[in-house]
């Protein structure tokens, strides 16, 4: 039955191993919650892995050619095509009989939320066996931090300059995914390195499309302190704004983490990215929190009722 397993993860039992698959010298900027993501991944699914990357900060942080901060081939592709452009080497792989090998689509907001989405939706339609991390900084970093759909309500952006913030909310990508019904997505916190392992190591176990949802700090686009990027991560996921939970075939949720519900002040407050905001601002986030956690736990509800009815 698909209850919540609220902090059901024991941080002991992460083994990563000593192997790096992350060389030091890439070029993320310090603090940069993508490159640690990065390592937690590869770390997790080991040298028997093809990193398929768009256009996005990655892409630089990698190293260019005939360099490469990676130990395992990378395949940088056009902004739009990371999931499509995974499943090609995916169905090489397959013909060559090396099923062993995993491909690793890592794509930024901008490149998952908005412009590779078409081609991501074809690839989870057809079920083709990648898995997909979105690390998700919530917006365009590495051509100057503009405003994605993966932005939140509230921040500053370049092209949502004070006094200006962002108006809308951020899309829901994972309810978009679920409704694919595809077999696995979840979200992911770099400051939760064990539960993203598991996740990780579940995905390589499913056969299909999975899809992981990954929060990261951006130090540069959200203004904030390098050193606080862990802090700030934890936070997200504590005050609520980003639920850590996974969805099997778009009916089964599981809560990975019951938050402590921490004020979002404390989370905003250490990024210059909503430094502007008002005390009606900062009421207006709380009460969506409030609103996105009724709806998270109403299909967690619905999942199970629907798998009792299945018994
Ligand atoms: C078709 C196309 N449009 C625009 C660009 C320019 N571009 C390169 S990276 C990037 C931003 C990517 O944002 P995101 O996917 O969120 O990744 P991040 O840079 O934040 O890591 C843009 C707009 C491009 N390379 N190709
Ligand atoms: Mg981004």
């Amino acid at each position: 039955m698909a209850t919540i397993q609220a902090n059901a993860y024991d941080p002991r039992t992460l083994h990563l191993g000593d192997e790096e698959y992350l060389r030091s010298g890439h070029l993320a900027c310090p603090g940069c919650g993508a490159a640690l993501g990065m390592r937690i991944a590869l770390k997790t699914l080991g040298e028997k892995t093809i990193v398929v990357i768009p256009a996005c900060c990655f892409a630089v942080c990698v190293g260019s050619y005939p360099f490469s901060a990676v130990k395992v081939p990378v395949m940088n592709v056009a902004f739009a095509t990371a999931a499509i452009s995974a499943a090609g080497v995916r169905a090489g792989l397959d013909a060559q009989g090396q099923s062993d090998v995993n491909v690793l689509a890592w794509a930024g907001d901008g490149g998952t939320f908005d412009i590779g989405l078409q081609a991501l939706s074809g690839t989870v339609e057809r079920n083709d066996n990648i898995i997909y991390v979105c690390y998700d900084n919530e917006a365009y970093m590495n051509t100057g931090i503009q405003r994605s759909s993966a932005t939140p309500y509230g921040a500053w952006t370049t092209t949502t300059p004070w006094p200006f913030p962002k108006q809308e909310p951020k899309k829901d990508i994972i309810g978009i995914l679920a409704e694919h019904r595809i077999p696995y997505a979840a979200t992911a916190s770099i400051a939760f390195p064990e539960d993203f392992a598991r996740k990780l190591a579940k995905a390589k176990s499913i056969p299909g499309t999975k899809f992981l949802h990954l929060w990261v700090a951006c130090p540069t686009g959200h203004k904030s302190e390098e050193r606080l990027s862990i802090r700030i991560a934890r936070l997200a996921v504590e005050t609520g704004i980003f639920p850590l939970y996974e969805v099997e075939y778009g009916a089964r949720y599981t809560i990975n983490w019951e938050p402590s519900f921490r004020d979002v002040k404390e989370y905003v407050g250490l990024q210059g990215r909503f430094r502007h905001l008002t005390e009606e601002q900062i009421g207006t986030i709380r009460s969506n929190l409030r609103s996105e956690w009724k709806r998270l736990r109403a299909k967690v509800r619905l999942g199970n009722e629907l798998e009792q009815e299945d018994h």
